[in-house]
């Protein structure tokens, strides 16, 4: 990425986005106008579907069809549902490892999301990536990364990348309350605002980082005000109201794609564990059960019914198309071949390296080529 020279179109961009506007910070809730009952029903569907995947997801893992490491969109699937529904074909997505649901709203059918957690050659990935590394160009979901904070710069160099190409395109950029901590977060945000970059980035706000609370960890823990830091626009949306979700991340990708980068925080809560190996033994009781009171997906509903838009029929109806969508996923992955071992290295950017166990740590890899007066250590060692 270049350190003095500006993007071609940024003066473009700057422009547009003058000084003024880009202290003010808006906060959005759930003051939103409600869309029409049939995109209602659309949130209501997806996120339904991403309920039962990920449960469906979970089971498997105990059944040790799903290897390495599996995080869940539990609790979140309506901060899943509205980015998602808000984002545009064009427009680029990047997550961390908690990513199923987000493939899903994305579009990437279930069959080979389920494929990739299995591990076999119809995944996203080819069953090279796994549960945390989901990639496919087709929908620009971009992956998919373990390294908290990864995704950071390469989300901020795509959207540089856009503005160099004058594209109307956006780059949503995932991440969780902890990244919030991680150099490359403050470093990012501080190319993409004075670079004008078309680019959103979006704290999911969970309460927790593994097992420590925000406010153990971040001297701010009111997330989108580190935004101030950079002069870049934020707010703040309640991540288990799909509607709210969905309009609060139309403004910002709106501000994006006119050069006002944009934090968008959304607050909700994982109903499990940090994983699915995680019993989450730092909740009490009574917090576990508060959380499945306050489900989101079973608070749409009610919501929903209450409104109108759902009767108890439908809401059945959905549940059992989710449920057999979300079982032919998990036999079209079992159905699936294993990839060869042979193509393990294939698409790796290391070269071989020699597996030989009987080297010492701090010895060389290669033998170093002698110096003149010395004895080849190669020579010595043998
Ligand atoms: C650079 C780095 N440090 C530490 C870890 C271990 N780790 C994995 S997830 C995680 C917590 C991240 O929390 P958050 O960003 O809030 O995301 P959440 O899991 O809550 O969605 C940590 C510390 C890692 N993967 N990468
Ligand atoms: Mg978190």
């Amino acid at each position: 990425m270049p350190q003095t020279q500006k993007p071609r179109s940024a003066p473009a961009r700057a422009a547009r986005a003058t000084r003024g506007t880009s202290t003010k910070r808006t906060r959005t809730t759930a003051e939103s106008e409600s869309p029409p009952d049939e995109q209602l029903l659309d949130f209501y569907r997806r996120m339904v579907l991403i309920r039962r995947f990920e449960e469906r997801a979970a089971r498997a893992y105990t059944e040790a069809k799903v290897g390495g490491y599996c995080h869940l969109n539990l609790g979140e699937e309506a901060t899943v549902v509205g980015l998602m529904s808000a984002s545009a074909p064009g427009d680029y997505v990047y997550t961390n490892y908690r990513e199923h649901g987000y493939a899903l709203a994305r579009g990437i059918a279930p069959e080979r999301i389920m494929a990739e957690l299995y591990g076999r050659t119809d995944g996203v990935s080819r069953g090279w990536g796994g549960s945390m590394h989901m990639f496919d160009y087709a929908s620009r979901f971009m992956g998919g990364y373990g390294i908290v904070g990864g995704q950071i710069p390469l989300a901020t160099g795509a959207a540089l990348a856009i503005d160099y190409r004058g594209e109307n395109d956006a780059v949503i950029c995932l991440m969780g309350d902890g990244t919030t901590n991680i150099g490359a977060f403050h470093e990012s945000l501080n190319l993409a605002a004075i670079w004008h970059l078309p680019i959103v980035y979006v704290v999911v706000n969970n309460g927790l980082g593994m097992g420590t609370t925000v406010e153990q960890a971040s001297a701010e823990p009111e997330l989108h005000k580190r935004a101030a830091a950079y002069r870049m626009d934020a707010a703040r949306v309640d991540g288990t109201d799909p509607v709210a979700v969905h309009t609060a991340a139309q403004r910002a990708l709106a501000s994006a794609r006119a050069g006002r980068p944009f934090l968008l925080e959304t607050v909700s809560e994982r109903l499990k564990g940090h994983s699915v190996v995680d019993p989450a033994r730092y909740r009490t009781r009574e917090e576990a059960e508060a959380l499945r009171a306050a489900d989101p997906v079973a608070a749409f509903a009610a919501r929903l019914l209450t409104e109108g838009v759902l009767g108890e029929e439908l809401v059945a109806e959905i549940d059992a198309e989710a449920v057999a969508r979300v079982a032919e996923a998990a036999a079209f992955a079992d159905a699936s071949p294993h990839p060869e071992a042979s193509t393990l290295f294939d698409y790796t950017y290391a070269t071989p390296v020699p597996n030989d166990s009987r080297r010492l740590p701090g010895e060389a890899l290669f033998p170093a080529p002698p110096r003149p007066g010395t004895p080849d250590r190669t020579e010595v060692l043998a």
